[in-house]
């Protein structure tokens, strides 16, 4: 029994060492620069990916948004850690973190996170770096987006209210205040004036008195001091390094559906999460970049409001809620539930010009008998629309065709090769990489770092 035993032990352990293998060429395989980018509306899991990928690179930057942006993980010991401002990289003791010129800084929660990470044993100082030149979002522009959803009414964009759109505002009516502005305190009254003025003339809600203004600089010139060792200019680092041959994993936040320029307008955040977003956001120029990484739910969900055609309401979008924990890690807001939209992820694909897939929370699916794949829209003259329609009123007509496909209904959240998957499960994957061509190489089966599976 006990030789039965040896040799049982050592198959199982040859089979631990292969699966590692896989998943380390998996990994490392990716390209010098190499970005995980969300393809639907966001919270795909594109954080847990990059917290995996940190230990095969040098440099994790964020290059876009801000802390609208939630992005949980978990280290080894199963701590859970929720980061909206500091890339996910920060865990990996080895990686330099970045928050490049194209993201939107409020200090405050900055340096609460730096707290937060520091109590934990996580250390920031000497590898987390943010751009000269990144723009400051102040508590003004959280207190503006509150007040213009309230002028919205009915029609709110559902904003996180964490200031992004006001601050891009300010960014590109050019008035904002840059991380650079706190080494010249002299000018940096004068301007914060000029936006606290702004604000004020623009909206009767916003009242403020000059001590308020003044206690706001006092705040500023202490975040200054306590800034300076982390600011940097980042574009100089960034290029340089790669010219080392240093390895930059770039995370990320929001999603292309919720891209400014190609996202369900006006539904959408104040940046460009798409690729385009990496090269302004961080100041590389695009040949540099090799994969990117496509992050997408094995469903779909959005929180906050604004057209989504696969949404699904009643029990079976309360089930997937309640499977998959779909709830805001920013806001804790329940997110929409609904099926896999190809025609919105066909879309995305086209715009970013994805190398893989990682399709994430498969796991969630176990919970449901049947499931359904959105595979076309239809317009009001019955016909099926060529590409995804820029105007929301074509796309709040659309009547979506969907694909029903047999779940498998068995947990498969402990497992770790391709091949124990379901059939079933595994006939989902295909379909959806024959419908976008595009290989799906990660496949997500649970939160924590181990669980995510490699299709080769
Ligand atoms: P904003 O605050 O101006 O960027 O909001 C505009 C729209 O963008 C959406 N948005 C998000 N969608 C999904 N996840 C986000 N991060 C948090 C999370 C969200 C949360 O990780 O769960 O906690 O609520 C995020 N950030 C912005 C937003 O819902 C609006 O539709
Ligand atoms: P991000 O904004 O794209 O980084 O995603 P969020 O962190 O906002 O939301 C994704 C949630 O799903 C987090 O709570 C993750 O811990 C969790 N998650 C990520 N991948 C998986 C997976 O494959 N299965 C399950 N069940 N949960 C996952
Ligand atoms: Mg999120």
């Amino acid at each position: 029994t006990r030789q039965r035993f040896e040799v049982r032990a050592s198959i199982a352990s040859s089979e631990v060492a292969e699966k590692k293998s896989v998943a380390e060429d998996a990994y490392s395989s990716l390209s010098q620069v190499c970005a995980v980018l969300g393809t639907q509306w966001g919270d795909e899991g594109k954080g847990k990916l990059v917290d995996i990928l940190a230990e095969r690179y040098d440099i994790v930057a964020r290059c876009q948004g801000g802390s609208n942006a939630g992005h949980t993980i978990y280290n080894n010991e199963g701590k859970k850690f929720a980061l909206h401002l500091i890339p996910s990289g920060i865990l990996n003791e080895n990686a330099v973190c970045v928050v490049g010129n194209g993201v939107v800084v409020h200090l405050p929660t900055f340096f609460e996170e730096v707290n937060r990470l520091e109590t934990s044993g996580v250390d920031c100082k000497g590898r987390l770096f943010v751009s000269d030149r990144a723009h400051l979002l102040f508590d003004l522009h959280q207190t503006v987006d509150g007040l213009r959803e309230a002028e919205l009414k009915g029609s709110m964009i559902g904003t996180t209210k964490r200031g992004i759109g006001p601050c891009y505002a300010s960014k590109a009516i050019r008035n904002g205040l840059r991380v650079s502005d706190l080494r010249h305190m002299d000018t940096f009254q004068e301007k914060l004036a000029n936006l606290f003025w702004d604000a004020a003339s623009r909206f009767k809600g916003f009242d403020y008195e000059e001590k308020q203004l003044d206690a706001e600089v006092e705040r500023y010139k202490v975040f200054a001091d306590r800034l300076e060792p982390y600011i940097a200019d980042t574009v100089q680092y960034v290029n340089q390094a790669y010219h080392q041959k240093k390895r930059v994993l770039v995370e990320g936040g929001q999603a292309t559906m919720l891209d400014m320029d190609f996202g369900t307008y006006p539904f959408v955040t104040s940046s460009n999460p798409s690729a385009g977003g990496i090269c302004t956001g961080l100041g590389i120029a695009p040949k540099l970049i090799g994969d990117i990484v496509g992050v997408v739910k094995a469903y779909s969900t959005r929180v906050g409001a604004g057209p989504y055609p696969t949404e699904v309401h009643g029990d079976i979008g309360d089930k997937i809620r309640d499977a998959g924990y779909e709830f805001g890690t920013t806001t804790g807001r329940p997110r929409r539930c609904g099926w896999l939209d190809i025609v919105a992820l066909n879309y995305s694909c086209q715009i970013n010009g994805f190398s893989y897939l990682n399709m994430t929370k498969l796991d969630v699916l176990s919970c449901l008998p049947v499931l359904k794949i959105g595979v076309a829209y239809k317009g009001k003259d019955g016909k099926v629309l060529s590409s995804f329609p820029a105007d929301l009123q074509t796309l709040g007509e659309v009547e979506v065709e969907y694909e029903e496909i047999s779940g498998w209904e068995v947990d498969i959240s402990k497992l770790r090769s391709y091949r124990d998957l379901p059939s079933a499960a595994k006939r989902y994957i295909d379909r959806v990489e024959s419908l976008v061509g595009i290989p799906v190489r990660f496949i997500g089966v649970g939160p924590g770092r181990d669980a995510m599976i490699i299709k080769d």
